[in-house]
């Protein structure tokens, strides 16, 4: 059974979406809360030793650190056999959308969160923006979740993990109500929320938390 740690910090939706995996695949893990608020990730020395991409998460399988979140959910599944792509059509539908969700979901709705809450002064200008590209990439989902359970059809992968990281947090820090905006949307993550073993972000990355100014 391998050991893991994995360097965290609570309000990190990409650290959720590993801590949930791992969950879900009956692992354990010894959590590393790290100082992000307190700028220790931009530290030549934390990169030196942790992660030289400044990055969390950091997941240590057996003293080997491992970082970005879709191929190390990638390996997961693998390793586990569960929550992957049985067939090449499936594989290929679960890097689709673990590409566009790095690359916009999540790319977007970590920064417009932090911003929003986590920061003192946020500038309105960069909100509105980041807000008018994730409303569009919302409308792309929900349509989406209109006609699958899951991200690739009738049942979850780690595709679905790594979209609904972000969506997980509550109302007050995302600044979205699903249930209102987005209704497909709402019924896939408490879809997700019914898996057995699922655990909330919050529930599973404990530990000293951002000041939330929103
Ligand atoms: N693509 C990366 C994203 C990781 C990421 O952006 N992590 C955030 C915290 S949740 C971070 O460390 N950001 C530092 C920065 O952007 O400077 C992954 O999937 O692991």
């Amino acid at each position: 059974m391998p050991t893991y740690r994995l360097h965290y910090f609570p309000e990190s939706g990409n650290s959720y979406k590993l801590a949930l995996m791992l969950t879900l695949c009956g692992q354990t893990f010894e959590p590393v809360w790290t100082d992000f608020g307190g700028d220790v990730t931009r530290t030549p020395e934390w990169r030196e030793r942790v992660n030289p991409m400044g990055e969390i998460p950091v997941l240590e399988v057996d003293g080997e650190r491992l970082t970005q979140t879709a191929p190390i959910l990638l390996k997961l599944a693998e390793q586990y056999g569960r929550f992957g792509g049985d067939t090449a059509a499936e594989k290929f539908e679960i890097l689709r959308w673990l590409f566009w969700d790095n690359h916009k979901l999540t790319g977007y709705m970590a920064t417009y969160r932090f911003q929003r809450t986590f920061l003192k002064s946020p500038d309105p200008q960069v909100l509105t923006f980041f807000r008018k590209r994730i409303d569009d990439y919302l409308g792309i989902l929900d349509r989406h979740l209109q006609h699958n359970a899951f991200a690739i059809g009738d049942r979850p992968t780690i595709a679905d993990f790594s979209m609904i990281a972000y969506l997980s947090f509550p109302t007050d820090e995302t600044g979205y109500d699903f249930a209102v905006s987005h209704p497909a949307v709402s019924a896939w993550l408490a879809r997700v929320a019914r898996l057995p073993g699922w655990r909330s972000p919050y529930d599973l990355l404990p530990g000293k938390r951002l000041t939330h100014y929103a």
